[in-house]
């Protein structure tokens, strides 16, 4: 039995990554639906690939019924310094794209009386500290905790975290729902995530991905934060491994919506000296940028990602040495060749 999935904003970053590692199973069929046009790299994955905004219901009706579509991978969205500089469009794809989405997927469900995943990468951003002091005296911050985000970006995924709890467990709450629940949420709060292959855009965690990539392109590279700016991390082959895992989770083992999920912690600095042992002749500078500083520092040192471990056996296969030595460091080589 085939399973259709349809993953929007496919043609980003984790899109890139996430696409092809479906397809290595033969019982997967990916439709991908972006704003823009897919890469030509991802086309051979896809079985259809529409070129649409994520707030046209009818076209995301249409493909959820035409399709049977068992899955939903949300990806499109924002990032938090792209969101600074366009609030109101930022409010535009994260929340009313996320609620034309899940409002179809529950419209969908329900008239086909069959249950659909849908799974919503959150991240960091959800979360907002109030100042360093408390971020040193934390370190590693629990799902229910700080819930206080200072980006709109972060409002924009708290918010639509609850809205997916909302749609997969109360929705009507006035009316009897015999069929039960149909839209199954399920959801990650991602650290900042690091690729080989793709470099992020519009992020405020890209510091760690661009210093990276400049020093294997022989570029200098100056960070917009402190050299003891400390954030989780993950590499990409661990973030789809979460992805996938928290998939195909059973749900009776689930005893959440959304889950942590952590693989390293790191400062500027330390990322700084592997790639210095790596790549001697990379200069990297310090020179910070005091409104994208605020947003990292409003983020936690590291994230508690326990219930992920103990009701679905997340696990990551990286930590911070072997995420340079086994992957960032010989994909990046190869890549920039
Ligand atoms: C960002 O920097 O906005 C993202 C994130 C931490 O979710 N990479």
């Amino acid at each position: 039995m085939q399973e259709v999935i349809l993953i929007t904003g496919a043609n980003g970053e984790v899109g890139h990554a996430l696409i092809p590692e479906l397809a290595k199973s033969k019982n997967v069929v990916a439709i991908t639906l972006d704003i823009n046009e897919l890469d030509d790299t991802l086309k051979p994955f896809a079985h259809e690939v529409v070129i649409a905004d994520i707030l046209d219901s009818s076209i995301i009706d249409n493909l959820l019924t035409k399709h049977s579509v068992g899955t939903v991978f949300h990806l499109a969205s924002i990032l938090s310094t792209g969101g600074e500089k366009n609030p109101e469009r930022a409010h535009q794809v994260n929340v009313d794209g996320t609620n034309a989405l899940l409002s179809s997927v529950n419209r969908v469900a329900t008239q086909e009386k069959r249950a659909i995943k849908f799974i919503f990468p959150s991240s960091i951003a959800a979360y907002g500290l109030p100042d360093l002091e408390t971020k040193k005296k934390i370190q590693r911050v629990k799902e229910g905790q700080y819930a206080t985000p200072i980006t709109m970006y972060g409002v924009n995924k708290l918010y639509c975290e609850l809205l997916g709890v909302y749609y997969s467990k109360y929705y009507k709450l006035l009316e009897p729902r015999p069929e039960g629940v149909l839209l199954d949420f399920r959801c990650l709060r991602f650290p900042g995530i690091i690729s080989a292959l793709t470099l992020p855009t519009g992020g405020t965690s890209d510091y760690a991905p661009e210093m990276i990539h400049s020093a294997a392109k022989g570029q200098g590279y100056e960070s917009f934060v402190r050299p003891d700016t400390a954030i989780p991390f993950m590499v990409m082959p661990d973030a789809i491994k979460a992805l996938v895992g928290l998939t195909n989770a059973p749900k009776e083992k689930l005893t959440q919506e959304v889950y942590n999920v952590s693989a390293f912690s790191a400062t500027a600095e330390d990322i700084a000296k592997l790639v210095n042992n790596v790549f001697p002749d990379s200069s990297i500078s310090y020179k910070p940028d005091l409104n994208r500083q605020k947003i990292v520092d409003s983020w936690p040192t590291d994230i508690d990602d326990s219930k992920a471990r103990s009701d679905w056996s997340w696990k990551p296969d990286y930590d911070i040495n072997s995420a340079f030595k086994n992957y960032l460091i010989p994909e990046i080589r190869n890549k920039y060749k």
